[in-house]
């Protein structure tokens, strides 16, 4: 085992990218083999995305107790979660006091970001660069930097002039901030915008919210768990985990194989009703399979969600820039709400439509779109992430050619499971492109990730291998498989993070996996047992 060796250039087996559930999970399993860890973080404390997007509203849009870790029957029996759908600063919470149980942190660089890493053929080890300063040389580069984590800010004419405040929502003023006097502006009606601004708009001065593209947004329904619920919750985990196994996106939901059309137009309209009613995502995953296939099906569902949209909002005008045309419903993330529609019905909020409407610049007072000026104290860029491959790219990293690993996917990426990639050895990401992570109830997918390459470098340290490879002929019949799979769906023909389509330049071609959670299981599992197939080990 490798050990410390200087202070120049410390040594380590495995240098871990990322302190979130990810980076956390790689700890805990990483350090029962043996290896010596160095990770990198760079927030002050573990948590990744649930340490960053604190901003108000933030909150599953799973259940709770589909979400947790799944590794540890203490953890099962010791925690429990509050809601349904927890908030923010209870998963904060929860992950810290995993971090705590297990001692997670030990290893974890905090307030440190990896620049770069550069493999070295000669002595097959990764030469890794942080703003520290610091270079660590370990065998193996496991990335765990998530794939919603590279915030995305629109490159708007003017905006270093605006005197007032602006900010990212995953990067939410530390200090508490009273906007019941400020004229805000919010720029995106994501997911994320949706939790936000149903929170800020219940006290608020002058709320402004800038719209490109509205969306199907469904209530969340979230409730307070009982202690009757809580006790059936903990007999039940075996079963919720083993439910999630064997859905195709590891929630609890699943789609309905039915076509929607085997159904009579009112048994239909009851079925939809049905799962409106119901908590989550059982309006959109809980559906029929067929309105992620076919356009006529998915219409029926677009219709649906466009009238419940229309009973909410009480100006018809702005309903109507409410309710999603441009684009097949369930074919971007879908936003859970709790009151959203509602908002648009206070005297103290406007909905801009930037079709219509686009914005030209900042001013040093506001926002100027092509017709009128507004006035801000503060405009919030609820704007997005660079989603799957943007924290790999913002990273340096360089494989054993010299080549970039971002220069290499400029065309779209390429990976053998969504976790190798040819020419860049003894590297791992844990959920990158065509992955089954992205497309996921992320933690699920998270676990079946980190525990095959934990298993793949226990084996490789057992065997005592010291390079591991992803084939490329493994990688290339894995990305047509990914790709494949995908042009079957309605979502690539719509423009979302899904597709890489909401970052300008960026190549618009289907990140995600969809192939879904059992067979990708299945996929692992044969890999495994065939002494990592797909990959050259020596
Ligand atoms: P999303 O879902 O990518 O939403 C970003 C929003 O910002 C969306 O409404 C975009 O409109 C809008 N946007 C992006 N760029 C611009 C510009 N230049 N002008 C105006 N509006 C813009 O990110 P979220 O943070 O909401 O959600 C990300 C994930 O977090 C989500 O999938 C969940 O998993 C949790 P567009 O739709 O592109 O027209």
């Amino acid at each position: 085992m490798d050990t410390q060796k200087s202070a120049a250039i410390a040594e380590v087996d495995v240098v871990v990218v990322g302190g979130g559930m990810t980076g956390m999970y790689f700890h805990y399993l990483l350090r029962r083999l043996g290896l010596s860890i160095q990770g990198f973080e760079a927030g002050t404390d573990v948590g990744g995305t649930w340490y960053w997007n604190r901003y108000p509203g933030a909150r599953f849009d799973s259940e709770s107790y589909s979400y947790g870790f799944s590794f540890s029957e203490e953890v099962l029996d010791e925690w429990r979660w509050s809601e349904h759908f927890a908030a923010q600063p209870e998963t904060l919470r929860y992950l810290n006091f995993v971090a705590d149980k297990f001692d997670l942190r030990r290893d974890i660089r905090f307030s440190t970001r990896v620049t770069g890493a550069e493999f070295d053929a000669e002595r097959s080890r990764w030469q890794v660069s942080t703003d520290d300063g610091a270079v660590t040389s370990a065998r193996y580069l496991v990335l765990a930097t998530g794939v919603l984590s590279a915030p995305f800010i629109p490159d708007i004419r003017g905006v270093e002039r605006f005197g007032g405040l602006t900010w990212h929502t995953s990067d939410w003023p530390r200090e508490p901030i009273s906007l019941s006097d400020k004229r805000v502006g919010v720029i995106g009606t994501g997911a994320t915008a949706v939790q936000m601004i149903t929170e800020i708009a219940k006290d608020i001065g002058h709320l402004t919210v800038f719209q490109r593209t509205p969306n199907f947004c469904k209530p969340l329904r979230n409730r307070p768990i009982t202690d009757d619920e809580q006790r059936e919750i903990r007999e039940r985990y075996p079963a919720i985990f083993q439910r999630c196994r064997e859905t195709l996106g590891g929630f609890l939901h699943d789609f309905d194989p039915r076509s929607a059309f085997d159904l009579s137009d009112a048994e239909r309209q009851a079925f939809y009703e049905q799962q409106w009613q119901a908590p989550g995502f059982a309006f959109w995953l809980g559906i029929f399979a067929d309105c992620f296939t076919d356009d006529a099906a998915n219409a029926t569902a677009a219709e649906f969600v466009r009238e419940k949209i229309r009973e909410r909002v009480t100006d018809p005008a702005v309903a109507e820039l409410l309710a999603p045309t441009s684009h097949a419903f369930g074919t971007k993330r879908q936003p859970m709400e709790s009151g959203y529609y509602e908002v648009y019905n206070q005297p103290n909020v406007r909905l801009i439509d930037l079709n219509a409407d686009p914005i030209s610049r900042f001013t040093e007072t506001g926002v100027e779109t092509s017709t009128e000026a507004f006035d801000f104290d503060v405009v919030i860029f609820a704007t997005g992430f660079d989603a799957v491959t943007g924290a790999l790219d913002r990273m340096h990293i360089q494989g054993e050619q010299g080549q970039s690993l971002k220069h290499l996917w400029q065309n779209g990426p390429q990976t053998y499971l969504g976790i190798g990639v040819s020419g860049f050895p003894n590297m791992f990401i844990a959920g990158g492109p065509h992955n089954t992570t992205s497309f996921c109830n992320i933690p699920r997918c998270i676990e079946h990730n980190v525990e095959f390459i934990a298993e793949c470098i226990g084996h490789m340290h057992t065997k005592g291998l010291t390079r591991i490879e992803a084939e490329a002929e493994a990688q290339q019949a894995w990305t047509r498989h990914a790709l494949d799979l995908a042009a079957d769906t309605l979502f690539v023909k719509n423009d979302s993070w899904f597709m890489g389509a909401n970052i300008p330049g960026k190549k618009r071609v289907f990140l995600n996996y969809v192939g879904g959670v059992p067979l990708f299981l299945e996929k692992l599992a044969d890999v495994a047992a065939a002494g990592y197939a797909g990959f050259s080990l020596k």
